[in-house]
Formats: structure tokens, C-alpha cells, sequence
């Protein structure tokens, strides 16, 4: 089991079972869809921009951002899955290549590394803070992500060759994690007050899906070991689950989560007067 040193499990099965065509294509076609769909992503938030008024515009700005890094480090997440399995004409089936490159997750953990901070930051440009000082929450939104980030990366190093490591340095990683989520959710909860009913609605809906789709990455994290990492559910399909739920979680996480935040964005321009079309006579 050690081969390998600490290559994530993806490689493992790449090595002994191998992947059947259709695992092998519904990875591809997953990694695909996910820079795909943060290309026309980045169209949607540039055509939006000026839907917002002024203030609101740099919300916009990071999802741009956000969907910049994320196309291109998914292209690169792609490219490795399909460098790192090649095709074996007598089994039909694709193994870890000789001389290849080693598939590996870290290239999406790095991608949050620069992801998690945007994303953080961008609400605070939509919501006005009643009570909690911008500063202090932006100061703690980019500190604990960080940390939770690079903590994770360490760990997930060790999936299957440590598991005390793998769990420790996932144990860290969690606390920064509920230090997000309480500073998140009272971020919401101060941005309600006194918004219009129609924009308040939107909020909830941010906390909802802020909620469940940060909540996949460590389930994804966990899952070579959720259901046991010899046998059982960890084979072929465990990867093409962990995959989807990467590309889920992906484009919840920072594309619907940005274009739910322009709709608050838009209603509260509307609300103060602003319209898209007297701003392009002015
Ligand atoms: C890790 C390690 C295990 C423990 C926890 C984790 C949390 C990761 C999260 C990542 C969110 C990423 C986003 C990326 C968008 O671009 C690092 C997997 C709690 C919450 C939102």
C-alpha cells in the first residue's frame, strides 16, 4: 500500500484496479464541465457589471477574479487526470502510467488558497455591517481561510499513507472552518436588518448555499475514509464521486454564490435610485 508515498488515493486504484472507460470519461467530462462553466461564468459577471451601482461594482470585480484562477487551475486539474491514465489495449482499462505525472488534488486546494479570501471578501462590498467592524471581519475572513487551506493541503498529503496526520491536520483545518461560518453567518444576519424584504430573501438563500456547498470540501477531504479505504465504495466510483462533488461544490460555491450576490446587488441599486440605463446617458 505504501508504493506509492503519498500519492492521494486516485492513484492507487489507477495502479492496482485500474479505470473502466466510463470512470475514466466521466472524470474528463466532470473536470471539463467545471472550466467550462467558470468561462462562462466570467462572461456573466462582466456583462453584469454595470446592472449594480457603482459601489457594489467591485463584488463583481472578485468574482471575476475568482472565476480567472478557478478556470485555470481546473484546466490544469483536467490536464493532470488525463496525462496521469493511460489506456491499456489488453485489459481496456486505463492505469497509471509509466513515467506519468501523479493525479493529484492539489492544484484545487491552491486555487482556494487565492478562492476562499475573494469569496469572503466580496459579500462585505454587498452588505452593510451594523454593528461589526469591516476591517476586523475582512482581517479574520482571509486569516482563518488561510489557515484552514493550507492546513488541509498538508493533510490531505497524507490520506492514505497517515491517517493520524491526515486527521490532526483535518482537525485544525475544521476550526478555522467554524470560525468562517460563525463570522459568515453574522455577516447575513447584520446585512438583513433594514434591507428591502425582497433582498433580505435573497440573503437567506446565500447562508443556505454557503452552508451546504463549503460543507462538501470536507466531505470530499474525508472521503477516501468514509466508507473504508481498501474495498468497499472506495473504488473506481469513489473517485468519480469525489470528483463531482468537487465540481458541485465549485460551482455553488463561487458561481451561483456570485450571482446571487449581484441579485441582492441589483435590488439594492434599484432601491437607491439607480438605473442601468439613465447611468449610460448620463
Ligand atoms: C479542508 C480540509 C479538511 C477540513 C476542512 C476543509 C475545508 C475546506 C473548505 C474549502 C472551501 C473551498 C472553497 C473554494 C472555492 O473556490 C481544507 C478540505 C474543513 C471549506 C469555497
Amino acid at each position: 500500500m505504501y508504493e506509492l508515498g503519498n500519492a492521494t488515493f486516485e492513484n492507487y486504484i489507477g495502479l492496482t484496479d485500474g479505470y473502466s472507460e466510463m470512470a475514466y470519461q466521466m472524470v474528463a467530462h466532470t473536470l471539463t464541465l467545471g472550466y467550462a462553466v467558470m468561462l462562462a461564468g466570467l462572461f456573466y459577471f462582466i456583462l453584469t457589471i454595470k446592472s449594480v451601482a457603482p459601489k457594489y461594482r467591485i463584488s463583481s470585480v472578485l468574482s471575476v477574479v475568482v472565476m480567472v484562477s478557478a478556470f485555470l487551475l481546473l484546466f490544469a486539474q483536467a490536464n493532470n487526470w488525463t496525462s496521469s491514465f493511460v489506456f491499456d489495449n489488453e485489459t481496456g482499462l486505463y492505469f497509471l502510467g509509466e513515467g506519468s505525472d501523479m493525479f493529484n488534488n492539489g492544484y484545487r486546494y491552491l486555487n482556494w488558497l487565492i478562492d476562499v479570501p475573494m469569496l469572503l471578501f466580496q459579500i462585505l462590498f454587498v452588505v452593510t455591517l451594523t454593528k461589526s467592524k469591516f476591517s476586523s471581519i475582512r482581517n479574520q475572513f482571509w486569516f482563518s481561510g488561510a489557515a484552514m487551506i493550507i492546513t488541509g493541503y498538508i493533510g490531505q498529503f497524507y490520506e492514505v499513507t497517515d491517517f493520524k496526520a491526515f486527521a490532526i491536520w483535518g482537525a485544525v483545518s475544521t476550526l478555522f472552518f467554524i470560525h468562517i461560518l460563525i463570522l459568515m453567518r453574522r455577516v447575513i444576519k447584520e446585512g438583513q436588518e433594514g434591507i428591502p424584504a425582497e433582498a433580505s430573501k435573497v440573503l437567506g438563500s446565500i447562508w443556505v448555499l454557503f452552508f451546504i456547498s463549503w460543507m462538501l470540501y470536507p466531505g470530499a477531504y474525508l472521503m477516501p475514509h468514509l466508507l473504508g479505504i481498501e474495498g468497499g465504495f472506495f473504488n473506481e466510483s469513489g473517485v468519480v464521486g469525489r470528483q463531482m462533488t468537487y465540481t458541485v461544490a465549485d460551482v455553488s460555491s463561487k458561481v451561483i454564490y456570485g450571482v446571487l450576490l449581484t441579485r441582492v446587488a441589483q435590488i439594492m441599486s434599484r432601491e437607491e435610485g439607480y438605473s442601468e440605463s439613465a447611468a449610460a446617458t448620463a
